[in-house]
């Protein structure tokens, strides 16, 4: 089975396809074609958006297509950025930009306060009439500053509660354990194993 992976951002396949090794499917992605159309995300939902990803994929390669669309919503800021949290701080910005804007938001918000999560939604489209949507979530809280050099987007900025650690001092496997993609994609594997048990 192949299955093409919906998605220009390099750090989430790198996720990926560590959890979906074991899977006898081989993996594409956008660099494995000569041209896939960037999807433009503006529905209002992470749900929407990934569909939408997948959907748009699957037609334009026939073949199977799963897309992730994933945002951090930071209760203080009413559940910003959400949806929006690649261009939180507008079109073309880096993650730092990102990062140092949510920063600067919550600059004043005590520690009590600055609880947030991360929230998954992952679309799997076999076909016209098969499709999988699953969710993973995680939740922590916005440090003061950022910690640590591995992950990206926001992660050296949030920090889980159990160990005070951001998700950016943990390693690959580490943060694929708990993080909000690592439970949505231990979901979807559980579906690929049924599937590829069957073909
Ligand atoms: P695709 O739509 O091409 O998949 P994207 O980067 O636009 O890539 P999203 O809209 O799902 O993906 O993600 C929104 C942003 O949230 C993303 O650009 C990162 O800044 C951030 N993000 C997503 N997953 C993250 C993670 O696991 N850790 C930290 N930040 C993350």
């Amino acid at each position: 089975m192949r299955l093409v992976l919906a998605t220009h951002n390099r750090d989430k396949i790198q996720e990926i396809n560590v959890l979906l090794q074991e899977l006898p499917i081989q993996i594409l992605t956008f660099e494995d074609f000569d041209s896939l159309p960037e999807v433009i995300e503006d529905r209002d939902t992470l749900e929407g958006n990934a569909e939408k990803k997948a959907r748009e994929i699957y037609e334009e390669t026939g073949l199977p297509a799963m897309a992730d669309d994933t945002g951090l919503f930071v209760h203080a800021l009413h559940g910003e950025p959400g949806v929006y949290s690649s261009r939180y701080a507008g079109e073309n910005v880096t993650y730092a930009d990102n990062r140092h804007l949510l920063l600067k938001n919550m600059e004043d918000v005590p520690l009590k306060d600055r609880d947030a999560e991360f929230r998954t939604i992952i679309v799997l489209m076999l076909n016209e009439d098969e499709k999988f949507i699953v969710e993973g979530s995680c939740s922590g809280y916005i440090g003061f500053k950022e910690k640590g050099t591995m992950g990206f987007g926001y992660d050296p900025i949030f920090y889980l509660k159990e160990s005070g650690k951001s998700f950016a001092e943990l390693s690959l496997a580490e943060k694929n354990e708990i993080s909000h993609r690592g439970r949505a994609l231990k979901k979807i594997k559980k579906i690929l194993e049924e599937i590829t048990k069957n073909t």
